[in-house]
């Protein structure tokens, strides 16, 4: 028979048709997938000498979903729903042959087969709820009817990948068959069920698990109840439990229908827009303009951590726990045992909660030592100094570095705000030197801002953007400048939130537009939480901010019961009196006249400053494009993904309001203020951020 288009070819061997599919990388079902699986899926039908079909993919990966590039143009017939319909209504049996990952339209396809095989090492899912969407080819359907409702649930709404084996038990997979084997054990799989004269299994008539679930309303209100606060502000988890809801309280074409009516209107919002923006925006910053990504990188296979802190502490867990060495110095051996001592807790912490073997605490843990001894660190790869942020600490340790570390090994700063070329310039070295800006905690966030120094080889940005990948960040290449993206971003945003404090807002009339914007939580109650005395001394306060009247009375946030907000045993804030006084005891002598704030002026008086800010750093190029300052903010600041990023976000709301609304705050903003050219010349020509390639 041979190729039906350029992607889909088809065979017949033996009685048994192959269809296979070659869209590199990831075999998305694209228009031209989509029409191939028809046409072949046809003529294997017609062909008498056929007497049942495999589906299987060439390259890494079965399908792994819809292309997502095609969304938000006019769609071409044939529509996924339709190629699924039509493999379902094929008279012969099926077989999906399953490796890498069936993903979102990927598996809706499988499902649409009469049976599913896969090798161990294969995945499935239907993440389309971190598109801001939810299946929309009766995968929300189909789902709930092989592996009921309850799994289904969890499945569409957290968009988790299942392993082969618990799909196998779910019933999702009807036979795992040898790594290396798919096609031929695909092929012996049909013919068995020919041989067997086993049924055409439509999963769409399937209805056993769907009708025992219904009349049990419970189900689903439990579910929401338990999940209000993960996924607080997203639209598509809310309307993937309703597609599951009708899967059990209507019949299979009416579930269909509800399917498709919520799944266009997810389609046609905001916020699918914006997570679909960031799925390409974070395959986009690993690509560095100069950096071609076939630049050779160096070996890193031992690195060295100068600092046992919090932030070291953290940061050396990434290292272990993808198997590398790591050698902590420090000054005292209390400090030094302290800081391994909380590595271990986190540690035994992760695996009480089950998602780490005890036997790998003791790995990880062994892959760490702890010495006084700079000098131990002689042959590592990579240094990254984590120690107090103070540029002649900073520039001392790294003179002594350059002298006791082999010449080839990468020396990083933890700095998070810090001149990284004034740091090299302490060694001989410069182009050896960068800035890895870990956020806290460090074993957790995923945002890792890579800091170009003026003089950092190009090699060393390759291995520092490889090793983040490796440790399962995010790396995001920046430029020197105070504060990098993240942090100069969020002073912009602070200073405002000061400013509206001495105005007449309280800070929680000033959090709250921000926690319903969607940010975990606003500038005053993340002070709490952080510690308000970070960088603050009894000795040197003097009694001039909000802040250091606080810490003086002891009131240092959270830790200490109480800081902006008073908190309750289980740390719940309520607003403060005392706070309240201080603050308008400080606007009474500045002579401010307090008054009444909206919330519509603060959002934008702490958002839009920071976009400026973000069209300067893009002038300056201290960032590569605008979602470079997206992903950063959403991995390092926890700005919602579904608002897609503080420049995604202004596209939305229209470069030109975003200016016009600072030419009206103007003088709030700051003496210093300025409105960026960049911004001012996007908005006048009715351009975009995205528009900026
Ligand atoms: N469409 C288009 N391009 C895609 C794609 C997709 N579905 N998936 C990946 N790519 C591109 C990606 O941009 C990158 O391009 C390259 O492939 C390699 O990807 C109706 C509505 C499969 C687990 O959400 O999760 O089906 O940067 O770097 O780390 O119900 O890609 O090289 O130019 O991520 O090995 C549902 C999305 C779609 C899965 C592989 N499916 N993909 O990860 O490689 S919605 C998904 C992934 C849908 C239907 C609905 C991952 C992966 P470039 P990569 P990876």
């Amino acid at each position: 028979m041979g190729a039906i288009n350029a992607v889909t070819d088809l065979s017949v061997e033996d009685g048994i048709a192959i269809i296979t599919i070659n869209n590199p990388p990831v075999n998305a079902l694209g228009h031209a997938v989509r029409d191939g699986i028809v046409q072949a899926m046809q003529k294997a039908d017609a062909d008498a000498a056929v007497k049942a079909v495999v589906l299987i993919c060439e390259g890494r990966t079965f399908h792994a979903g819809a292309d997502i590039t095609e969304f938000g143009k006019p769609p071409v017939s044939p529509w996924l729903p339709e190629v699924v319909t039509e493999i379902e209504n094929v008279s012969k049996p099926t077989v999906a042959a399953i490796h890498g990952t069936a993903l979102g339209g990927g598996l809706e396809v499988a499902l649409g087969c009469h049976y599913r095989v896969a090798v161990p090492s294969a995945k499935c899912g239907l993440p389309e709820v971190h598109l801001g969407l939810l299946p929309g080819a009766g995968g929300t359907q189909r789902l709930p009817r092989i592996v009921g409702p309850e799994q289904a649930l969890a499945m569409v709404t957290s968009g988790a990948h299942i392993d082969a084996k618990t799909a196998n038990a779910a019933g999702l997979i009807d036979e795992i068959v040898p790594e290396g084997t798919l096609r031929a054990s695909a092929i012996a799989f049909a013919k068995k069920v020919v041989a067997e004269n086993r049924p055409l299994k439509k999963v769409r008539d399937m209805n056993d698990k769907v009708e025992a679930a219904r009349g049990k309303p419970e189900l689903f209100a439990d579910f929401r109840k338990a999940n209000a606060r993960k996924f607080r502000g997203f639209l598509a988890p809310e309307y993937n439990i309703r597609t599951i809801e009708a899967a059990v309280n209507l019949p299979f074409d009416e579930g269909m229908k509800v399917e498709r009516k919520l799944f266009q209107e997810l389609m046609g919002g905001v916020q699918s827009a914006a997570q679909r923006y960031v799925f390409f925006a974070e395959r986009e910053v690993w690509k560095i303009p100069d950096v071609p990504s076939d630049t050779p990188t160096l070996p890193i296979a031992k690195v060295g951590i100068i600092g046992a802190g919090t932030m070291g502490g953290g940061i050396a867990m990434n290292f272990a726990n993808v198997g590398i060495p790591v050698t902590l110095v420090e000054t005292r051996q209390e400090a030094l045992e302290r800081g391994l001592g909380v590595i271990r807790k986190n540690y035994e912490t992760t695996a009480k909660r089950g998602k780490l073997k005890p036997e790998d605490v003791e790995k990880r843990m062994g892959l760490l030592t702890g010495t006084l001894a700079l000098e131990k660190l002689a042959d590592c790869d990579l240094v990254i100094e984590a120690v107090f942020e103070n540029m002649d600490v900073k520039k001392d340790v790294f003179g002594k570095l350059d002298k006791i570390v082999k010449q080839g090994a990468i020396l990083a700063s933890n700095t998070s705000y810090l001149n990284v070329n004034e740091i090299a310039a302490a060694t001989q070295r410069p182009e050896w030197v960068l800035g890895l800006h870990f956020f806290s905690p460090a074993n957790v966030m995923r945002l890792l801002e890579v800091v170009r120094g003026e003089k950092t080889s190009k090699q060393v940005i390759a291995t520092a953007m490889q090793l983040a990948k490796k440790i399962g960040k995010i790396g995001v290449l920046v430029g020197v400048c105070n504060g990098f993206v993240g942090n100069r971003m969020l002073a912009a945003r602070q200073a405002q939130a000061q400013a509206m404090l001495m105005e007449g807002a309280m800070p929680w009339d000033i959090d709250k537009p921000l926690y319903d914007f969607g940010m975990p939580m606003g500038p005053f109650a993340m002070g709490d939480l952080a510690g308000l005395d970070i960088g603050w001394s009894k000795e040197t306060s003097k009694s001039s901010t909000v802040r250091e009247v606080l810490c003086e009375m002891d009131r240092r946030g959270q830790k200490t019961g109480a800081g902006f907000y008073d908190y309750d045993e289980q740390r719940n804030a309520k607003p403060s009196a005392v706070t309240e006084k201080i603050i308008k005891d400080f606007a009474a002598k500045a002579g401010v006249t307090p008054r009444q704030i909206s919330e519509q002026e603060i959002l934008e008086r702490c958002i839009y400053p920071m976009i400026n800010e973000g069209a300067k750093i893009l002038e300056e190029k201290i960032a590569i494009r605008p979602s470079d300052i997206d992903i950063v903010w959403i991995n390092g600041y926890g700005w919602p993904v579904y608002r897609g990023g503080p420049m995604f976000h202004a596209d939305t709301v229209g470069l030109a309001n975003v200016v016009a609304k600072l030419k009206e705050y103007g003088p709030k903003l700051g003496a210093d203020f300025s409105i960026s050219p960049l911004l001012e010349k996007l908005a006048a020509e009715g351009k975009k951020f995205q528009d900026l390639k």
